[in-house]
Parts: structure tokens; C-alpha cells; sequence
């Protein structure tokens, strides 16, 4: 079976997503798009056999010939398509942040639950990034002894204009977010965002920033936020034991040596970093999707990190320290994490 696939949001990632389903993968076929930016939708669509262009999101939602939705339009807009699929019991793979708020990921939780089958998968790639799942199988197995503390880094050359002083948290920052959660297989219990001076760069964005998350174990978590280094895009990782120490290689697939000076490649973006992760997500969806298996992150997933995106903003804003409280899981999401 062909997995029939409506896109909605055909920016940045959702061309790069429809290039992937289209000429990467096995398994799907694009065969509708929408986009706000309708002539954008009609132009993506042209270049796809056979797909429609819709006038909305509902109505890509409403086509029978769709079986599964991708969303790729901005965060706040992610509810309202992720419950209309799940209204149309269709599967969904939203990207990341499933919403931007606890209250709305809440929504979309019960309304799977009510539901009564899993149908959504949130786009946090980092857990099918080769690198990522080798660092957890180092700490898995109990090599490093017991996990004490991460640092991590997630650096961006630039963002675009839209970008906002809270998108460093739930844009940004909730990718650490999730993977911390499911690289320690625990929840976290508190955020602190500490503010360091601004770089010029920045604009009147609060960059770079520095969150520090506090796990149920007691390990600590520091995350520096940079959304204008300039340099490139740098993604860290180090997680510290009490007998050693992992952490994620540097990215470059070369190292030269001349002059007297070594260097490698620093990825451009995100699309660079994370290319082959997003890869074997979209073909684990796919594969899912056809098989009726389970999903990889959960609504689960997306309001545990939206509920601590939540405590970061406070914290951001002013309150110091922010408890994170979940509410009770779901017997649906057993086993997610
Ligand atoms: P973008 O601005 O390039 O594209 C978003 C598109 O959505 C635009 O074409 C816009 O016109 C369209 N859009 C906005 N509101 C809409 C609506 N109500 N209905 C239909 N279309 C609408 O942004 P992007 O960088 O592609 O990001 C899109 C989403 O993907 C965001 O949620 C972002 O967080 C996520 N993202 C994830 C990753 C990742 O690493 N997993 C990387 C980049 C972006
Ligand atoms: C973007 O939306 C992503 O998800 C990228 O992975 C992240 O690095 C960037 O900061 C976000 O804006």
C-alpha cells in the first residue's frame, strides 16, 4: 500500500519533508499540499504529479484521497490541523512543538485519548539521529556509569525575521527538551532560564540564553541557546557519569590539515545536521503508518515538553526556578518517553 500524504505548510521544512516523501523514500506519495500562501501551494504542487492544491488546511484534512497528514506550518497554527485529523481518524505527523502551550497539547492529548488509538506523531528528530541514539546506548549501558549532568549546545548561524524572543524556547530549546527526557528515560521536574549578556547580533531577541532543567533523578541538564552565531549551525552534547564521560562526535565529514591548522565543516542549518535523521523518522512514520504499528514521539511526548516549554517562558519572563507538574498519563501512552 501506497501511503497517500496531504502536506500542509510548504516552507522550509515542509518542501524539504516533501522532497524526502517524494524522491527519498519508499512507501508514500504526495498527492495534496495547502499552504496560507496559496500561490506558494499551487507553485509546490505543480511540481508534484497528480497533487492538489487545496484552499486550506480542513479542506486537505477532508480529502478522501488523503490518507496521512504531514504539518509544517508555524507552531500556533498545529492544533487546530493536528485535532482535525484526529476528528477524520487520519495519522499525523506534526513537526515540532506539537503546540505551543500545555493547555493546547492537553487538548490534543484528550482528544486522542478519546479517540481511542494512537494517530499522532510529533516531530522530534533528534531521536533517530545516529549520533543521539549511540550517545543513549552509551549511557544505557551503564558504561559511564550513572548519569550525573548534560551539557548541551544548540547553536544557529541566524533566524528568520518571524522568529520571536519566546520561539527560543518553544521553537528552539524544546528539542533539548524532548531528547533530554528521552535520553535519561525520566521526566523533568524544573526549568531555570538564566539571561546572559546580549549579543549584538540578536536584535531585540534575548540571545543567547542559558536553561537549565532539573531531572526527577536529581541530574541537571544546562542548554545554551545561540540563535545568531553566525558561524554555523552547532549542535553538542556531553553526557557526564560517574565514571566517564559521552559525547556526540563533531559533525564534519572531513578534517583538513594545511598551513600548519586543522578544519573540518561546520553544517549550514538544521536541513545539513539532521538529514539522515529525518530520513529514518519520515520512513519509520511511513512504515507505521502502513502496518498500523505504533508511532514514534507521542502527543505524550509533545505536552511534556510543551508543559516544561511553559515553565521555561515563566522562568524567561521573570519567575526564577519553575516547577514542572505533568498530569497523569494516559494508559494510551504507556509506553512513551
Ligand atoms: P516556514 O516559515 O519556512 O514555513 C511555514 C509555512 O507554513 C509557510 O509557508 C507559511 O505560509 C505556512 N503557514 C503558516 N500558517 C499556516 C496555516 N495556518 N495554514 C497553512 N499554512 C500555514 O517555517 P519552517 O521553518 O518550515 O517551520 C515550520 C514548522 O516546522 C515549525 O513548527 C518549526 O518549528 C518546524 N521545524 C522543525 C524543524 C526540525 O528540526 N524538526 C526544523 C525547522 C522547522
Ligand atoms: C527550527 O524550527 C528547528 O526546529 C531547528 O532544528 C532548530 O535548530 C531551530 O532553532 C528552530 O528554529
Amino acid at each position: 500500500m501506497t501511503v497517500r500524504v496531504g502536506v500542509i505548510g510548504v516552507g522550509m521544512i515542509g518542501k524539504d519533508h516533501i522532497r524526502r516523501l517524494t524522491t527519498v523514500l519508499a512507501g508514500s506519495q504526495v498527492v495534496a499540499v495547502t499552504d496560507v500562501d496559496a500561490q506558494e501551494a499551487r507553485r509546490v504542487a505543480a511540481g508534484l504529479p497528480g497533487a492538489t492544491a487545496h484552499r486550506t488546511g480542513q479542506d486537505l484534512i477532508a480529502d478522501p484521497a488523503v490518507d496521512a497528514v504531514v504539518v509544517c506550518s508555524w507552531g500556533p497554527t498545529h492544533e487546530e490541523y493536528v485535532l482535525a485529523a484526529i476528528a477524520a481518524g487520519k495519522a499525523v505527523f506534526c513537526e515540532k512543538p506539537l503546540a505551543t502551550s500545555e493547555a493546547a497539547c492537553r487538548r490534543i492529548v484528550q482528544a486522542e485519548v478519546a479517540f481511542g488509538r494512537r494517530l499522532v506523531q510529533v516531530g522530534y528528530m533528534r531521536r533517530y539521529d545516529a549520533p543521539y541514539r549511540a550517545l543513549k546506548a552509551v549511557v544505557d549501558s551503564g558504561e559511564i556509569g550513572t548519569p550525573l549532568m548534560m551539557h548541551c549546545t544548540h547553536r544557529n548561524a541566524s533566524v528568520p525575521g518571524h522568529y520571536t524572543k519566546d520561539m527560543a524556547i518553544t521553537d528552539t530549546a524544546v528539542h533539548e527538551i524532548d531528547m533530554v527526557r528521552w535520553m535519561f528515560g525520566e521526566e523533568i521536574t524544573a526549568a531555570t532560564v538564566l539571561t546572559p549578556r546580549r549579543s549584538r547580533l540578536g536584535g531585540e531577541l534575548q540571545d543567547p540564553l542559558m536553561l537549565l532543567l532539573e531531572m526527577d533523578s536529581g541530574a541537571l541538564v544546562d542548554v545554551e541557546i545561540s540563535v545568531n552565531i553566525r558561524y554555523g549551525y552547532d549542535i553538542r552534547g556531553e553526557v557526564v557519569g560517574e565514571e566517564g564521560t559521552a559525547a556526540l562526535g563533531e559533525f564534519s565529514p572531513i578534517t583538513v590539515r594545511r598551513n600548519g591548522l586543522v578544519s573540518g565543516k561546520v553544517p549550514t542549518d538544521w536541513r545539513e545536521r539532521f538529514l539522515r535523521a529525518y530520513d529514518v523518522e519520515f520512513q519509520e512514520w511511513i512504515d507505521s503508518v502502513r502496518s498500523g504499528s505504533e508511532f514514534g514521539p507521542s502527543a505524550w511526548d509533545g505536552y511534556a515538553a510543551a508543559t516544561v516549554s511553559d515553565a521555561a517562558l515563566a522562568s524567561l519572563n521573570g519567575a526564577g526556578r519553575v516547577p514542572v507538574t505533568l498530569c497523569e498519563k494516559p494508559a494510551l501512552y504507556a509506553s512513551s518517553r
